[in-house]
């Protein structure tokens, strides 16, 4: 055999190799524009031309008029049809956050990624125009889920709820804030007003925050339990909401804020005054964004070569409770390989953990930095590695060899808990469905009619099984925060397959 025979040869078995191994492989870009279009599936409001997808209609349209205040427009959160301030802003800040870091590699999705970011600014602008009050939710939920309804025909009261100087409420006031200065770089070169708009409106609503210390929780328990209720008070707001405006303003106030707040982060101390125990570094989600301030802050003065800081150290920690090989590992995963950790729709964990393993590892590696778990080594490459295997999983590399994108690939979830997607559209059926005429739909056996195109469900359970039942909703209904840090994870695996 010559040289060049040889050669192909090997080429031949490389390409046995990748044949064989094509399962693994996902089209990232496809599951990224499909992740993107869900947003438009959950919008509140009157649709802009633009609008793709079609079936669902205007919502929602009087939204405040009972106040006399403007709050049309802005997100469902998942399969019901209130708007939910507080999750609602934290699935913006980490798709601002999503664009920010991998926005580079979105192509033609960059410009419908950042319009689903102003679908909510353009909300919170509005929730936060009256000084001295934000709105925290739009809708009775009780009496929104008492009925399976579309928006489009909603009938329940749409009651506005607003926390205010004298009912505080510190954890969806300063999560907002956060979503508004995260959103003003993302508009700072392509819409310099608007950008300044976010940021001044970011500082006020922050300082409103921070003045009048409270959990809304006190006052609005009573509508915003059990859904979106505080568990882990509203000290990791302050300083998420802090840091997001370091990062906008540079202005030192909001890193001496943050830092100054660190002791209690390192020591788990219960300070006074409201300020909870701030032990959460293994957490990140709608309720506690520990683990999001660690990375975040550990990269700011990774900069300034403050190796030593109790946020660098908390990321590692972080890091080493996700690792499958770590020694203080505090997550499990299913035979399957799925991540799994309590608290509601588990897939928004495994999402939203793998979203800052890969944006600290970037930061580990622009600081030439591994991460030590007892005796294990952990470079960068290795924790993309693990938030790859989670992105496949959900794509399809599961047990079941099923996506969890709805659209995506060529078995995923028929029957979504999601009142819009269950329903006729409009266009097929313009009559009323009436609260309780919408049962049929819920009951029924049958697929959705309406493809909530790129919508991930909450997944299967610790034994990768999935029911594809609508009535089992901790594994049906889609939320806007299980496919904000989505977004990130895609663009990046969509440039960088490996
Ligand atoms: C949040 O809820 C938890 C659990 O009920 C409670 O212990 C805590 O005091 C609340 N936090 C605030 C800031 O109200
Ligand atoms: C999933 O795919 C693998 C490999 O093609 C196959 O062996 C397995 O039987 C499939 N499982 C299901 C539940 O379809
Ligand atoms: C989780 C939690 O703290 N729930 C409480 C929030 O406030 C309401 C009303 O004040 C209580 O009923 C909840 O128990």
């Amino acid at each position: 055999m010559g040289r060049s025979s040889i050669r192909l040869a090997l080429f031949f078995v490389a390409s046995m190799i990748t044949v064989l191994g094509v399962q693994a492989s996902h089209d990232y870009g496809d599951a990224l524009s499909k992740s993107i279009l869900f947003f438009e599936g959950q919008r509140s409001g009157k649709l802009p031309v633009s609008q793709r997808m079609k079936w669902r209609k205007n919502s929602a349209l009087h939204d405040g008029d009972q106040i006399g205040v403007d709050l049309v427009g802005g997100y469902y959160d998942a399969g019901d049809n209130v708007k939910f301030s507080f999750p609602m802003a934290f699935s913006t800040t980490v798709l601002a956050w999503s664009v920010l870091e991998f926005g580079k590699l979105m192509g033609p999705d960059l410009q419908y990624a950042m319009e689903a970011v102003r679908w909510a600014t353009d909300y919170f602008l509005k929730a936060t125009s009256v000084p001295g009050f934000v709105i925290a939710q739009v809708g009775d939920p009780y009496g929104d889920h008492n009925c399976w309804e579309r928006p489009e025909d909603m009938d329940t009261p749409r009651t506005p709820y607003a926390v205010s100087r004298k009912y505080p409420g510190s954890e969806v006031s300063a999560e907002i804030a956060a979503a508004l200065a995260a959103s003003s770089l993302l508009f700072k070169t392509s819409n310099p007003r608007y950008s300044a708009r976010l940021l001044n409106r970011a500082t006020m609503v922050f300082d409103f925050a921070d003045k009048y210390r409270g959990s809304y929780n006190d006052s609005l328990g009573p509508w915003v339990c059990p859904f979106y209720c505080n568990f882990s008070g509203y000290y990791d707001e302050l300083l998420w909401g802090a840091t997001w405006l370091y990062k906008a303003t540079t202005s030192p106030y909001y890193l001496n804020y943050v830092t100054n707040n660190a002791p209690a982060l390192a020591t788990n101390a219960v300070a006074a005054a409201g300020f909870h125990k701030y032990s959460n570094f293994a957490e990140f989600g709608w309720d506690t964004k520990d683990a999001g301030v660690n990375v975040l802050v550990s990269n700011l003065l990774m900069s300034a070569k403050a190796n030593s800081n109790p946020f660098h150290s908390n990321a590692d920690k972080f890091v080493c409770s996700i690792l499958p090989e770590s020694p203080t590992k505090s997550v499990t995963y299913s035979p399957g390989g799925l991540l799994f950790k309590t608290g509601g729709s588990n897939m928004q964990h495994p999402i939203s953990l793998s979203f800052l393993l890969l944006v600290y590892a970037r930061y580990l590696s622009n600081a030439n930095s591994v991460v030590h778990c007892g005796n294990i080594v952990a470079p960068p490459s290795r924790l993309i590695q693990v938030a790859k295997r989670q992105v496949d999983y959900i794509l399809g590399n599961n047990p079941l060899n099923m996506s969890y994108m709805v659209g995506y690939g060529k078995k995923f979830p028929q029957r979504i808990h999601h009142r819009a997607s269950s329903i006729p559209s409009v266009d097929k059926h313009p009559a009323q469905i009436s609260c309780k005429d919408g049962t049929q739909y819920y009951l029924s056996n049958d697929p959705n009619p309406n493809l909530l195109t790129g919508a991930v469900v909450g997944g299967p359970d610790s034994n990768d099984k999935y029911s594809d039942s609508r009535a089992l909703f901790v594994q049906s209904e889609p939320t806007t925060y299980i496919n904000a840090p989505l977004v990130g994870l895609l663009a990046y695996f969509k440039s960088s397959p490996v």
